[in-house]
């Protein structure tokens, strides 16, 4: 018998009165404490992406270490939302989601300093990534998130986003013109798409497919894992400009109640679990497109698809364009955020 129908039939027994007391069935511990059989974890894209096998080394640490006490079971397409993406964080506020690894965009809707992530060209590799999410602006982040309701354990990675499109290769904002492209939901995104000339629309990641496939959009972008994983090239994408314009971030986060409902000791797993996956996660989200380690490059120019490098002045074009955009959300962000994350940038080792 499952443990859930267990309980289901003692406390069915106890109702109807024919279970005197002591109850003949041991009551599972997690019971008494009040646990609950199975908790659910929401995510955009499962295994294999990076982000979904996050997300399994999560729950797989999590059920290893407390003896089966925690199930995870993940939910990727974000279907706990019915695929909306935006309204993610909402529902892990509302206790409808009980566990998260969400990308920084998905929940500025609702947290708008998550934008900083987003303001163009502000992180130009991965250790300034780090730099933000393992100093100052990390942190008053995670404490944005505590304040707002959730419990914020753990960072990861989606990744640079790169530009990807069906028509043609892209090395100045002028080449974007005309092209229209699926962006995801964060007004900033639209901004920087159409001060850079192109037509951007905004919608889910499982609406973005589709519209690939349709030629509906022209093109996207995401980082390469994404693109390789989901097979984009098989979608008419086969031009991809290397202009690492913004990374999105991930976040493990975890429901206030859902998070009180547990032991002190298994709240230690849950966080600790969360802080190693993310690590995992990192690492795959990384794998084949830094430094010397090219292989996700090679791997798609094996595709048939081309591959464009900006140079510096290339780049620099890109930047200009979106300046104002820059400014403008860094209002939206709050200035004295993007200062501390200007100032970890540079400093950076
Ligand atoms: O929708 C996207 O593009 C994705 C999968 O990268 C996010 O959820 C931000």
């Amino acid at each position: 018998m499952k443990r859930r129908d267990l309980l289901k039939s003692t406390v069915g027994l106890a109702a109807a009165g024919t279970l005197s007391a002591p109850m003949l069935l041991p009551t599972p511990a997690y019971a008494q404490a009040g646990y609950r059989a199975e908790y659910n974890m929401s995510l955009v894209v499962g295994p294999p992406f990076p982000w979904g096998l996050g997300g399994q080394r999560w729950a797989e640490l999590v059920r290893e270490r407390t003896q089966g006490r925690i199930n995870i079971k993940l939910h990727p397409g974000a279907s706990l939302v019915g695929g909306d993406q935006t309204r993610e964080f909402t529902a892990i506020r509302q206790g409808v989601i009980d566990l998260a690894i969400g990308s920084t965009i998905n929940w500025s809707p609702q947290i708008r300093a998550l934008n900083l992530f987003s303001l163009p060209f502000l992180m130009p590799d991965h250790r300034a990534i780090d730099a933000l999410t393992g100093g100052e602006a990390g942190r008053d982040i995670m404490g944005l998130l505590e304040r707002s309701g959730v419990v914020p354990l753990a960072w990861g990675e989606n990744g640079f986003r790169e530009l990807t499109n069906s028509k043609r290769a892209i090395r100045t904002p002028a080449d974007m013109r005309g092209l229209k492209f699926r962006v995801v939901g964060s007004p900033i995104f639209l901004e920087v798409f159409t001060a850079l000339g192109a037509n951007p629309t905004q919608m889910s990641w499982a609406d973005a497919q589709p519209a690939l496939a349709t030629g509906a959009v022209d093109g996207q972008e995401n980082p390469l894992t994404i693109f390789t994983v989901a097979r984009l090239h098989t979608v008419g994408q086969k031009f991809v400009t290397l202009w690492g314009y913004v990374a999105d971030p991930l976040i493990f986060v975890a429901n206030r109640e859902v998070w009180n409902s547990w032991s002190p000791a298994d709240r230690d797993i849950v966080r600790a679990a969360a802080v190693e996956a993310g690590r995992h996660n990192i690492q795959l989200a990384r794998a084949g497109i830094t430094g010397s380690d090219r292989a996700v490059l090679e791997q798609i120019r094996g595709l048939g698809v081309e591959i464009t490098e900006l140079n510096d002045a290339q780049r620099n074009a890109f930047r200009e364009a979106t300046k104002p955009v820059f400014d403008k959300w860094s209002e939206q962000v709050g200035r004295d955020l993007v200062a501390k994350a200007q100032a970890a940038i540079a400093a950076r080792g």
